[in-house]
Protein backbone atom coordinates (compact mmCIF):
# COMPACT_ATOMS: atom_id res chain seq x y z
CA UNK A 1 0.00 0.00 0.00
CA UNK A 2 1.30 3.23 -0.99
CA UNK A 3 1.03 6.04 2.07
CA UNK A 4 1.02 9.65 0.99
CA UNK A 5 0.54 12.79 2.97
CA UNK A 6 -1.18 16.36 1.61
CA UNK A 7 -1.96 18.82 3.27
CA UNK A 8 -6.04 19.92 2.90
CA UNK A 9 -9.72 19.40 3.66
CA UNK A 10 -10.87 15.84 3.85
CA UNK A 11 -14.39 16.26 2.70
CA UNK A 12 -12.53 17.17 -0.56
CA UNK A 13 -10.74 14.16 -1.80
CA UNK A 14 -11.28 12.50 -4.59
CA UNK A 15 -11.25 8.75 -3.34
CA UNK A 16 -13.52 5.55 -2.45
CA UNK A 17 -13.50 6.20 0.88
CA UNK A 18 -12.87 9.13 3.62
CA UNK A 19 -11.95 7.81 7.20
CA UNK A 20 -14.12 10.17 9.65
CA UNK A 21 -12.85 11.18 13.51
CA UNK A 22 -16.07 10.50 15.11
CA UNK A 23 -17.70 9.84 18.84
CA UNK A 24 -19.26 6.80 20.20
CA UNK A 25 -22.52 8.35 20.05
CA UNK A 26 -22.22 8.81 16.25
CA UNK A 27 -24.32 11.41 15.53
CA UNK A 28 -22.08 14.13 14.59
CA UNK A 29 -19.56 16.44 16.04
CA UNK A 30 -16.79 19.29 15.54
CA UNK A 31 -14.08 18.85 13.47
CA UNK A 32 -13.68 16.54 10.89
CA UNK A 33 -17.12 15.01 11.80
CA UNK A 34 -18.66 18.74 11.67
CA UNK A 35 -17.03 18.98 8.46
CA UNK A 36 -18.00 15.61 6.90
CA UNK A 37 -21.76 15.97 8.10
CA UNK A 38 -21.84 19.13 6.95
CA UNK A 39 -20.87 18.56 3.27
CA UNK A 40 -22.08 14.90 3.43
CA UNK A 41 -25.66 15.81 3.93
CA UNK A 42 -28.22 14.84 5.97
CA UNK A 43 -27.72 11.40 4.54
CA UNK A 44 -25.01 10.94 6.27
CA UNK A 45 -26.78 11.12 9.18
CA UNK A 46 -29.92 9.35 8.13
CA UNK A 47 -27.67 6.55 7.57
CA UNK A 48 -25.69 6.53 11.14
CA UNK A 49 -28.85 6.73 12.59
CA UNK A 50 -30.18 3.49 10.80
CA UNK A 51 -26.58 1.71 10.85
CA UNK A 52 -24.97 2.53 14.80
CA UNK A 53 -28.54 2.79 16.85
CA UNK A 54 -26.21 2.16 20.05
CA UNK A 55 -23.62 3.91 19.10
CA UNK A 56 -19.93 2.76 18.13
CA UNK A 57 -16.90 1.49 20.65
CA UNK A 58 -14.17 3.36 20.99
CA UNK A 59 -11.56 1.79 18.49
CA UNK A 60 -13.87 0.49 16.52
CA UNK A 61 -15.04 1.59 12.74
CA UNK A 62 -18.10 1.41 10.67
CA UNK A 63 -19.27 2.89 7.65
CA UNK A 64 -22.44 4.96 5.63
CA UNK A 65 -22.84 6.59 2.31
CA UNK A 66 -20.98 9.45 1.62
CA UNK A 67 -24.38 11.41 0.61
CA UNK A 68 -22.84 14.53 -1.59
CA UNK A 69 -19.28 14.06 -0.62
CA UNK A 70 -17.07 13.12 -4.13
CA UNK A 71 -15.96 9.75 -1.88
CA UNK A 72 -18.42 6.87 -2.25
CA UNK A 73 -18.31 6.15 1.83
CA UNK A 74 -17.61 7.22 4.79
CA UNK A 75 -16.07 5.34 7.37
CA UNK A 76 -16.06 6.19 11.18
CA UNK A 77 -14.06 5.64 13.57
CA UNK A 78 -14.05 6.53 17.18
CA UNK A 79 -10.70 7.62 18.48
CA UNK A 80 -9.76 7.57 22.27
CA UNK A 81 -10.49 11.26 23.94
CA UNK A 82 -7.07 11.37 25.42
CA UNK A 83 -8.43 14.74 27.14
CA UNK A 84 -10.66 12.63 28.94
CA UNK A 85 -8.25 10.04 30.07
CA UNK A 86 -8.68 7.55 27.31
CA UNK A 87 -4.13 6.84 26.88
CA UNK A 88 -4.44 3.52 25.76
CA UNK A 89 -2.71 3.52 22.33
CA UNK A 90 -3.68 0.47 21.07
CA UNK A 91 -7.12 2.13 20.99
CA UNK A 92 -5.57 4.21 18.34
CA UNK A 93 -3.83 2.21 16.48
CA UNK A 94 -7.01 0.07 16.39
CA UNK A 95 -8.87 2.71 14.18
CA UNK A 96 -6.51 2.60 11.30
CA UNK A 97 -6.57 -1.51 11.82
CA UNK A 98 -10.42 -1.05 11.81
CA UNK A 99 -10.55 1.16 9.00
CA UNK A 100 -8.91 -0.78 6.36
CA UNK A 101 -10.73 -3.76 7.56
CA UNK A 102 -13.65 -2.07 6.75
CA UNK A 103 -12.29 -1.00 3.46
CA UNK A 104 -11.61 -4.10 2.57
CA UNK A 105 -15.07 -5.52 3.39
CA UNK A 106 -16.39 -2.55 0.86
CA UNK A 107 -13.93 -3.08 -1.62
CA UNK A 108 -12.16 0.70 -1.46
CA UNK A 109 -9.27 1.08 -2.74
CA UNK A 110 -8.10 4.55 -1.69
CA UNK A 111 -8.99 5.62 1.59
CA UNK A 112 -8.47 9.36 3.20
CA UNK A 113 -7.50 9.68 6.61
CA UNK A 114 -7.84 12.34 8.54
CA UNK A 115 -5.16 12.46 12.00
CA UNK A 116 -7.72 10.42 13.64
CA UNK A 117 -7.92 12.16 17.95
CA UNK A 118 -5.23 14.70 17.72
CA UNK A 119 -7.72 16.97 16.95
CA UNK A 120 -10.50 17.75 19.63
CA UNK A 121 -9.80 14.60 21.83
CA UNK A 122 -5.84 15.54 22.53
CA UNK A 123 -3.57 13.12 21.55
CA UNK A 124 0.10 14.66 21.26
CA UNK A 125 0.39 15.08 17.70
CA UNK A 126 3.84 13.35 16.86
CA UNK A 127 2.52 10.36 18.52
CA UNK A 128 -0.88 10.27 16.75
CA UNK A 129 1.17 10.70 13.35
CA UNK A 130 3.58 7.84 14.09
CA UNK A 131 0.71 5.52 14.88
CA UNK A 132 -1.10 6.04 12.01
CA UNK A 133 1.98 5.82 9.90
CA UNK A 134 3.26 2.88 11.84
CA UNK A 135 -0.06 0.80 11.54
CA UNK A 136 -0.95 1.71 8.34
CA UNK A 137 3.02 0.69 6.87
CA UNK A 138 2.27 -2.77 9.08
CA UNK A 139 -1.25 -3.61 7.75
CA UNK A 140 -2.13 -6.15 5.16
CA UNK A 141 -4.99 -4.87 3.30
CA UNK A 142 -6.24 -4.53 -0.51
CA UNK A 143 -6.29 -0.76 -0.01
CA UNK A 144 -3.61 0.79 -2.55
CA UNK A 145 -3.50 4.02 -1.48
CA UNK A 146 -4.02 5.80 2.10
CA UNK A 147 -3.69 9.16 1.93
CA UNK A 148 -3.27 11.13 5.08
CA UNK A 149 -4.61 14.60 4.84
CA UNK A 150 -3.03 16.66 7.40
CA UNK A 151 -5.22 20.00 8.02
CA UNK A 152 -3.07 22.94 7.73
CA UNK A 153 0.95 23.46 7.18
CA UNK A 154 2.25 22.62 10.34
CA UNK A 155 0.08 19.37 10.63
CA UNK A 156 1.39 18.67 7.10
CA UNK A 157 5.49 19.57 7.47
CA UNK A 158 4.94 17.31 10.67
CA UNK A 159 3.95 14.34 9.01
CA UNK A 160 6.33 14.72 5.90
CA UNK A 161 9.30 14.66 8.44
CA UNK A 162 8.16 11.18 10.13
CA UNK A 163 7.16 9.74 6.55
N1 LIG B 1 -9.99 17.86 6.98
C1 LIG B 1 -8.90 17.22 7.46
N2 LIG B 1 -8.50 17.30 8.74
C2 LIG B 1 -9.24 18.06 9.57
C3 LIG B 1 -10.40 18.76 9.17
C4 LIG B 1 -10.77 18.63 7.79
N3 LIG B 1 -11.85 19.24 7.30
N4 LIG B 1 -10.91 19.41 10.25
C5 LIG B 1 -10.10 19.14 11.31
N5 LIG B 1 -9.07 18.35 10.89
P1 LIG B 1 -10.87 16.27 15.24
P2 LIG B 1 -10.62 14.05 17.16
C6 LIG B 1 -7.95 17.76 11.67
O1 LIG B 1 -11.03 17.25 16.33
O2 LIG B 1 -9.45 14.69 17.81
C7 LIG B 1 -15.57 15.81 17.03
O3 LIG B 1 -16.41 16.67 17.72
C8 LIG B 1 -7.63 18.35 13.02
O4 LIG B 1 -6.76 19.47 12.87
O5 LIG B 1 -11.73 16.38 14.05
O6 LIG B 1 -10.55 12.58 16.86
C9 LIG B 1 -16.08 14.37 17.02
O7 LIG B 1 -17.48 14.33 16.96
C10 LIG B 1 -6.91 17.18 13.70
O8 LIG B 1 -5.55 17.08 13.29
O9 LIG B 1 -11.04 14.73 15.77
C11 LIG B 1 -15.56 13.85 18.33
O10 LIG B 1 -16.40 14.25 19.39
C12 LIG B 1 -7.63 15.95 13.15
O11 LIG B 1 -8.32 16.42 11.98
C13 LIG B 1 -14.21 14.53 18.47
O12 LIG B 1 -14.32 15.74 17.72
C14 LIG B 1 -8.65 15.33 14.09
O13 LIG B 1 -9.33 16.35 14.80
C15 LIG B 1 -13.11 13.72 17.85
O14 LIG B 1 -11.86 14.34 18.11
Amino acid sequence: MEIEVVEGDITRQQVDAVVNAANRGMRGGGGVDGAIHAAGGPAVLEDCVRRFPDGLATGDAGWTTAGDLPARWVIHVVGPNYNAGERDRSLLTSCYRRALEVADQLGARTVAFPLISAGIYGWPKEDAVDAALETLRTSTTDVELARIVAFGRPAYELVRSRL
